[in-house]
């Protein structure tokens, strides 16, 4: 009965992407359509166990949660397990979790986004909220539920093995326990990033690149070029916003004026060999990161369904011309 209701709720999801091909001007884009009801119902998923904290209950659920869910799109799944420290001490444990397409094909490509979400909403306007743990709908479970989409789309395209080259979705763990009021701890940030760095979950595991997502879910948001991004891996930022542009998603990944230097995951990967950008979401308004960011206000009441599908079937439209 449980798995008929499941079907039910799943058919009716699914029923609000039907369009069958991405077509833009004289463009028909090879990749299949992604559904942003889909990545919006992971997102929501993830909500439900409660803000993704270190060392909680609720963090250790949706990290099961994330990994089953990729098994059950026919990915191959690692888990890195490691004990880290916060800046402050505090013993925290860590699953990065990472889950494999065509395991076996020596070229491959990787997207990336953290799973955890922030113990304090030290950015709420209200100060007594500061110590309060956030949803981390955007900050965190956007890039996770894009993620799942794309690799249900990878388990329904893999039939006509339209995807040949592998792919990679890293779940980082502890990206966003950093120490706060500008305090500029860089090393404070993206723990699990840090240790896959050092120790990747496949000895000798390379990519060809990498994809950082980040606050891909916000209203108001937009994508300037981030410029470690710019530095570190510039043809791979030409690559996704020309990809974004050509299939009409222009506006959210902008070229008005460039991004600033952020310190996140994907300078882990690029310090590690893998060029990687970072997918990361401004403010449309100020240019700063999204009003939403680091308070309470970062739940799944603010997310935006038309941001998760530009990131979403932008990210499709690399993988199926990436050959
Ligand atoms: C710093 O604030 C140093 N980096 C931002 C990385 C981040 C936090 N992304 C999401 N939350
Ligand atoms: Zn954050």
């Amino acid at each position: 009965m449980k798995k008929i209701l499941y079907f039910v709720a799943l058919a009716l999801l699914l029923a609000g992407c039907k369009e069958k091909k991405v077509e833009v001007a004289d463009y028909v884009s090879p990749a299949p359509v992604f559904c942003e009801d889909s990545a919006y119902a992971y997102v929501a998923e993830q909500c439900a166990f409660g803000p993704r904290v270190m060392n909680s209950a609720a963090h250790d659920s949706c990290g099961e949660y994330i990994a089953q869910k990729f098994k059950s799109f026919g990915a191959v799944v690692y888990d890195q397990y490691a004990d880290a420290k916060l800046y402050d001490g505090t013993p925290i444990k860590m699953r990065n979790i990472i889950a494999s397409y065509n395991p076996e094909a020596a070229e491959r490509i990787l997207i990336a986004g953290h799973w955890d979400s922030r113990q304090w909403a030290d950015n709420d306007p209200d100060e007594a909220n500061h110590n309060t743990p956030i949803d981390g709908a955007n900050d965190g479970g956007s890039s996770i539920g894009v993620m799942l989409e794309i690799a249900r789309q990878l388990q329904l395209a893999n039939d006509s093995s339209q995807v040949k080259i592998g792919v990679d979705f890293i779940c980082w763990d502890a990206e966003d326990s950093g120490e706060g009021g500008g305090s500029n701890n860089a090393s404070s940030w993206c723990l699990g990033s840090q240790y896959w760095s050092g120790k990747r979950h496949v000895e000798g595991y390379t990519a060809r690149y990498g994809i950082n997502l980040d606050m891909v879910g916000g209203s108001n948001t937009v994508f300037y070029r981030e410029q470690y991004s710019m530095s570190y891996a510039p043809s791979i930022v030409d690559k996704v916003w020309g990809a974004a542009g050509r299939i009409g998603y222009g506006k959210y990944f902008s070229y008005d004026q460039e991004g600033g230097y952020i310190t996140d995951d994907h300078l882990q990967v690029n310090q590690g060999g893998i060029p990687c950008i970072d997918v990361i979401g401004s403010d449309t308004q100020n240019g700063g990161f999204p009003s939403t960011w680091h308070t309470l206000d970062d739940n799944i009441k603010n997310i935006n369904k038309e941001t998760l599908k530009a990131v979403g079937q932008t990210m499709l439209e690399v993988i199926w011309t990436e050959q």
